[in-house]
């Protein structure tokens, strides 16, 4: 019996190739979001839901699907399920960590130059058909080489962003909960701060922390007040890490001096004044966004949803109590 699957969002053709043969798709998805209704609906017949970024799995969603084995999620971030809901039924829940790191370091790393060397101000210069010239003065950045890079989170993506630093001559510094052994330090190449501390320090500031109750709004006014006027902020993590309203602020008012954004705290809306704000260069979530990078997720999310419907372990379950 092949699982009846609710694959939310139409994936790249390998993946929807393989979910078409392996599984019975209750829905032929399309590239739209479907509405919190059609997604109740659907999971009535569910033995498998394959959910996205822009669906939230919520407590209702998986009362409404009796016969749910597992939540196989295409992404790494998994804040849009309800895990606790998932782990009280015994349902696991998986994720797709690894196979989208280099590109979600490509695009935080891509973030820091841009915003650094103020690439969105010369592209809509050029396109204005406004230059005029090169001028010695004209769209002053800042360096990057020599510069210290503070890394909030150190974990897969974190750190191959500090193997991208240390490529640009960065001297890189690490917070988070747990503090790495020496030899770790070591390795990755970079000095541990308390999280003030590397605020302070950091030319430049780049989000990899996953979004939870404890990360929630963990770049507030006070911390965005600790940072160097002339530091940038790059967030690739989640939105709601960052209290948007006081990043608006501090752009505006010159706390910080730019930021590099590829997500939001109410996706796709953004704070109505960042669509104006110069010093800050703005990408539609795309960290994970390369045809390699897709097929492999929506491989590993097929792999975790095959082997929790046959009954086996899947690799990649964020609530292993359930498997207990
Ligand atoms: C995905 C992401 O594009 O994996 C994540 O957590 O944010 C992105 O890489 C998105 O989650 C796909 O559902």
């Amino acid at each position: 019996m092949k699982p009846r699957t609710l694959v939310t969002r139409l994936l790249p053709p390998p993946v929807m190739d393989r979910l078409r043969r392996e599984t019975e798709l209750v829905l032929e998805p399309e590239d739209r979001v479907l509405a919190p209704a059609e997604i109740i609906a659907a999971a009535a017949a569910c033995d498998a839901l394959l959910p996205s970024v822009t669906e939230t799995i919520d407590a209702a969603v998986i009362a409404a699907a009796p016969r749910l084995r597992v939540i196989a999620n295409f992404g790494v971030g998994f804040n849009h399920i309800d895990v606790a809901a998932a782990t009280a039924r015994r349902i696991p829940v998986t994720n797709t960590p690894g196979v989208l790191t280099e590109a979600t370091a490509d695009i935080a790393f891509g973030l820091l130059l841009a915003a650094a060397r103020r690439f969105g101000e010369g592209e809509r210069l050029v396109r204005s058909r406004a230059w005029t010239g090169w001028g010695p003065l004209q769209l002053l950045g800042q360096d990057v080489a020599g510069a210290t890079l503070g890394l909030v989170g150190c974990g897969r993506i974190a750190q191959a962003m500090a193997r991208r630093a240390h490529g640009f001559g960065m001297r890189v510094l690490y917070c988070s909960r747990v503090r790495r052994s020496a030899a770790d330090e070591e390795k990755l190449g970079a000095a541990y701060r308390d999280r003030d501390a590397l605020l302070a320090e950091s030319d430049f500031v780049s989000l990899h922390v996953a979004y939870t109750p404890e990360t929630h709004h963990l770049i507030d006014a006070a911390a965005l007040a600790r940072m160097k006027p002339t530091a940038v902020l790059v967030n690739t993590s989640r939105g709601p890490v960052v209290d948007e309203r006081a990043l608006v602020q501090a752009l505006r008012r010159g706390t910080i001096a730019g930021a590099g954004l590829d997500v939001f705290e109410r996706e796709p809306s953004l704070e109505p004044a960042l669509y104006d704000l110069p010093n800050c260069v703005l990408l539609p979530h795309l960290g994970s966004a390369t045809a390699g990078t897709r097929t492999r997720m929506g491989m590993m999310a097929a792999d975790n949803l095959l082997a929790a419907c046959r009954g086996e372990r899947p690799p990649n379950c964020v609530n292993p109590a359930v498997l207990a």
